[in-house]
């Protein structure tokens, strides 16, 4: 039997974080041998925000260098620059055609990210759910691991297949979401209502995959917390809760087993426990990344090759929308 697609994307922004890393790119690299796997990285969608041209150029490399450092192995799966395919945009504007104004203005992500962006608030960031549904659609996606802060894209990008299959004749799968049932939504460590995010000021905001020992030390350190002492899993105690999550992910152990280690010890011993773990979980990751990034020449092969076996793919979704449509 053949084995499902998956595909998901992430977008040269900035640093990528333990919240994009918890939330989706490790999921994408454990289950590599499960499936049939596409990763992109997605620049077309990074300039919905103000990028500097050759800093976006230089971070696009930067982040195909990092999934490749998380273990994305390029025998197993894909991996490829979404500008690179023109079916993407092509797409997006078929799809922007069938969806309602209405659906578009319920995406709380274009309220909070215009919110965060007021000088440049532009039609694509507005139609940034539509072009993420066309990177979806393109490939008959099966499923789409990502992050809790996605779910709603996804929702779209299902309810515009669906429309589209109806009306027009049968074109698009229809892709399930695949949200991890711990570390869908990692929150900041100075502010853990908020999610960790990329773009968040503060500098105990966020782990970043390449911080030092030090810095991913003093930042745990740092982490928000409350004034109770003991070392259980409690929604309410959100600053809490996020780091025994993370700690958990890492170390593989059930919420009992952790409880039951931290009984009677302080908030100090556990963050230290916890900085020991992600440490040594980020190490290898950090080292691969230094070593790849020397190698620019064979991160951008990967990326082309990755490229070309996927577009035949791309192609022949967009060319049957084309022609369902009656748009030749
Ligand atoms: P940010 O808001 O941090 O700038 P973003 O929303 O631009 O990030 P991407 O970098 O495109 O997000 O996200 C890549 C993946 O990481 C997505 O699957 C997203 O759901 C996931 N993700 C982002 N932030 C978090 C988080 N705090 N917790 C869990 N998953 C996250
Ligand atoms: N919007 C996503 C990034 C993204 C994506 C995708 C994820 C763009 N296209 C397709 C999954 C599938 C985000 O995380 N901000």
């Amino acid at each position: 039997m053949s084995k499902k697609r998956v595909f998901s994307g992430i977008q040269p922004t900035g640093q990528i974080h333990l919240g994009n890393y918890l939330g989706a790119v490790k999921n994408w690299v454990d289950s590599q041998d499960d499936y049939e796997n596409i990763f992109c990285v997605v620049n077309s969608h990074a300039i919905t925000t103000t990028q500097n041209p050759q800093e976006l150029r230089e971070k696009t490399f930067e982040l195909a260098g990092m999934l490749l450092a998380c273990g994305i192995d390029v025998k197993k799966s894909n991996l490829f620059i979404q500008s690179e395919i023109d079916e993407h945009p092509a797409l997006s504007w078929i799809l922007d055609c069938n969806i309602s104004m209405g659906e578009m203005n319920r995406m709380t992500q274009f309220k909070d990210k215009s919110l965060k962006n007021s000088k440049n608030v532009n039609v694509g960031l507005f139609n940034y759910p539509a072009l993420m549904a066309a990177d979806i659609l393109l490939y008959q996606t099966d499923g789409v691991p990502v992050g809790e802060d996605q779910k709603q894209h996804l929702e779209l990008a299902r309810n515009v297949a669906i429309k589209f299959n109806r009306d027009f004749g049968e074109c698009f799968k229809i892709p399930e979401p695949m949200i991890p049932k711990v570390g869908a939504r990692v929150m900041g460590l100075d502010d853990p209502d908020t999610k960790m995010s990329k773009s968040a000021k503060g500098a105990n905001h966020a782990i970043f995959l390449l911080d030092t020992p030090e810095e991913i030390l003093r930042k745990i350190k740092k982490a928000a917390t409350d004034s109770q002492t003991a070392i259980v899993f409690d929604e309410n105690r959100a600053g809490l809760y996020n780091l025994l999550s993370i700690y958990q992910i890492f170390t593989h152990q059930s919420k009992d087993e952790i409880e039951k280690d931290f009984e009677g010890k302080g908030y100090g011993e556990f963050k230290i426990a916890l900085a020991d773990v992600v440490i040594e979980a980020l190490r290898p990751i950090r080292q691969e990344y230094v070593r790849l990034n020397a190698e620019k020449g064979y991160i951008a092969k990967i990326l082309a090759e990755g490229a070309d076996k996927v577009r035949p793919i791309a192609r022949e979704t967009y060319q049957k929308a084309k022609e369902l449509i009656g748009l030749i």
